[in-house]
């Protein structure tokens, strides 16, 4: 792979040494790293600015997130607006039991929108005038093995196509992007699991009724309190997997969080639903992680569960692994880090992978646990880990993002 260059355009050819495809928080991320290094890379998105700043999804950054992004000049607002959160509370048989997380493992997480994070890095990366195409799909990625330049054949909604000759190509295109389609099934191995249930999402201009994050177990079904901001709070229902959004009237919502949230002393408040929507549930590895110079990062290689709070985090663990990879390789030409990148990003994605199953299958009613023995189960598992230090403690590590390292 190839020596520093600056993006060229010949024959309608454009050249560059690293072409990212998804401007999703991985993508901008990664992009990031690599404008800070001085390597040149090229950005494609599917979508427009306006879908990626205002899709609604993640809303809680790892101790290592928050880092990154401020090691990487994106903190200010993170600072400035974020919410950091010592503890979580698990709430089950109508009691609250707070996990004190900082004072477990000395670490917190901080409450702070993937949507914010995303404009960020868009600001930061119009501000550096780096190219960012949005509204720009790539439809094909050739040349990727056998050791030749790698070719990125993108089309522009309003636009001529574009054709990149880089020396890396990374799909960061979340899981339904085109990283995994041009490797092809025969090379990829894919591990799953799916669950009978999705989560119903809503995002409310009301203030939350908590301090910090709620996770509730109830017989009629899982129940999340989050939130954005000190007015905007953020609710999860667990809800059947073919669960139609039509079914589900604000008034019905905000009566089944407060029944299942119910808590002596404890009152849920309610005002306008800003946005509402329905999220299928999924437990997905791809591996490799690298097909020659073509490397997957985020969502195109792993999904979790969102119960615990892992996706974005672990598409930031995965790209500041590989940028540092990178960097490694084209200032010093070696490849080591690239060699290891997918080995590396692996054993944390199956801690996650772990966590986000443990605490899903903990908290959600299983459909057909007819006489309840599951739920008994989960119970037991709850009063454990509310009532032993040393499970408190695994669950706390796991969560901030610690456990294994
Ligand atoms: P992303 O999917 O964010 O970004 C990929 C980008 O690639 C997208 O912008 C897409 O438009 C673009 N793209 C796709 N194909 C392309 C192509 N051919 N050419 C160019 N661009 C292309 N995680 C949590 O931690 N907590 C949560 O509560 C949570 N809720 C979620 C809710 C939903 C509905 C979804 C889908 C995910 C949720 N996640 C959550 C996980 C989520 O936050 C992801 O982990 C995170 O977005 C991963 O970031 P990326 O890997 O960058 O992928
Ligand atoms: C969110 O605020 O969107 C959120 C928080 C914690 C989770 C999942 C989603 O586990």
């Amino acid at each position: 792979m190839g020596t520093s260059i600056h993006s060229t355009v010949v024959n309608d050819v454009q050249r560059t040494q690293v072409v990212v495809i998804g401007a999703g928080p991985a993508g901008l991320l990664l992009g990031r790293i690599l404008d800070l290094a001085g390597i040149d890379n090229v950005l494609v998105e599917a979508r427009s600015r306006r879908h990626c700043e205002q899709r609604l999804r993640a809303g809680i950054l790892e101790h290592a997130t928050s880092t990154l992004l401020r090691d990487l000049g994106a903190g200010q607002r993170l600072d400035a607006e974020g919410l950091v959160h010592g503890g979580i509370e698990l709430r089950f048989g109508g009691a609250g039991h707070r996990i004190a997380m900082d004072e477990l493992t000395g670490c917190s997480v901080t409450v702070y929108g993937q949507t914010e994070v995303v404009k960020d890095l868009i600001a930061l990366r119009r501000e550096a005038g780096s190219p960012l195409y949005f509204d720009t799909p790539a439809v094909a990625v050739e040349d990727f093995t056998g050791g030749g330049r790698p070719v990125v054949r993108a089309e522009p909604a309003d636009g001529p196509p574009l054709v990149l000759r880089a020396d890396v190509v990374v799909a960061a295109d979340g899981f339904h992007g085109i990283g995994r389609q041009v490797v092809g099934d025969r090379a990829i191995t894919v591990r799953q699991q799916s669950y009978p249930y999705a989560w119903l999402g809503i995002l409310a201009d009301v203030a939350p009724s908590c301090d910090e994050l709620i996770y509730c177990h109830h017989d009629r079904g899982f129940a999340l309190h989050s939130m954005r901001s000190t007015t905007v709070s953020r609710l999860y229902l667990q809800v059947d997997v073919d669960e139609q959004l039509d079914q589900w009237s604000d008034d019905r919502v905000w009566d089944e969080l407060a029944t299942r949230l119910a808590m002596d002393g404890w009152s849920l408040r309610t005002g306008p639903v800003l946005d509402k929507a329905i999220t299928p549930m999924r437990s997905f590895v791809a591996s490799p992680m690298r097909h020659g110079s073509l490397f997957l990062a985020g969502d195109a290689a792993h999904i979790v569960p969102p119960t615990g709070a892992k996706g974005l985090n672990l598409a930031a663990g995965d790209v500041a692994v590989l940028g540092a990879a990178l960097v490694e390789h084209f200032t010093t030409g070696q490849s080591a880090g690239l060699d290891a990148y997918a080995g590396t990003c692996l054993r944390r994605v199956w801690r996650a992978q772990d966590f986000s199953y443990t605490m899903t299958t903990m908290l959600h009613r299983a459909p057909g646990d007819t006489d309840g023995y599951l739920a008994e189960l989960q119970r037991a598992r709850l009063a454990y880990v509310c009532s032993s230090e040393a499970a408190a403690r695994s669950l706390a590590e796991n969560y901030v993002g610690i456990a294994g390292h």
